[in-house]
């Protein structure tokens, strides 16, 4: 079976629906989960959120050692805070997609400089929950290329 690929949820996107509307946007983590596993096509997927952030940092070394093919990680606010989960994505040697909702380079300044970034293979921004499935068809495709190559 292919090695899955993870798509991981940081603090309050649980809330994805009716927090903030107007930044968010009204479709629920599960409509994103559905879209995400569409977007895979059958590829295996884990698709998890906490609001913790030990939990955050375990699940990417499952993906480690589970050899995913890739990760997709809206860190959320720990994008800012979490030095810790950037330890931890530094140790994975795949494809890693860093995705935001909302455009942060557009939002107040606490929200301009990414952690995360420093060890992304790419980011993205401000495309709303359709921004997850483009995130999941980018990152089967660079997972592609990592194993042709
Ligand atoms: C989600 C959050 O919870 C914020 O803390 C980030 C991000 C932005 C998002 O746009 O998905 O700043």
């Amino acid at each position: 079976m292919s090695a899955p690929i993870y798509v991981l949820n940081g603090p309050n996107l649980n809330r994805l629906g009716t927090r903030e509307p107007e930044i968010y946007g009204r479709t629920t983590l599960a409509e994103v989960e559905a879209m995400c596993r569409e977007a895979a096509g059958g590829h295996p997927l884990e698709f998890r959120q906490s609001n913790r952030e030990y939990e955050i940092i375990d699940w990417v070394h499952e993906a480690i050692d589970r050899e995913a093919a890739g990760i997709v990680i809206n860190p959320a606010a720990f994008t800012f805070t979490s030095i810790a989960i950037l330890d931890a994505l530094k140790m994975f040697p795949g494809p890693l997609i860093e995705l935001h909702i909302s455009n942060i380079h557009r939002r107040e300044e606490i929200y301009h400089r990414s952690l995360v970034s420093r060890t992304a293979t790419a980011v993205i921004a401000g495309l709303g929950a359709q921004g997850y499935p483009v995130a999941v068809g980018a990152v089967l495709e660079l997972a592609a290329r990592r194993k042709a190559a």
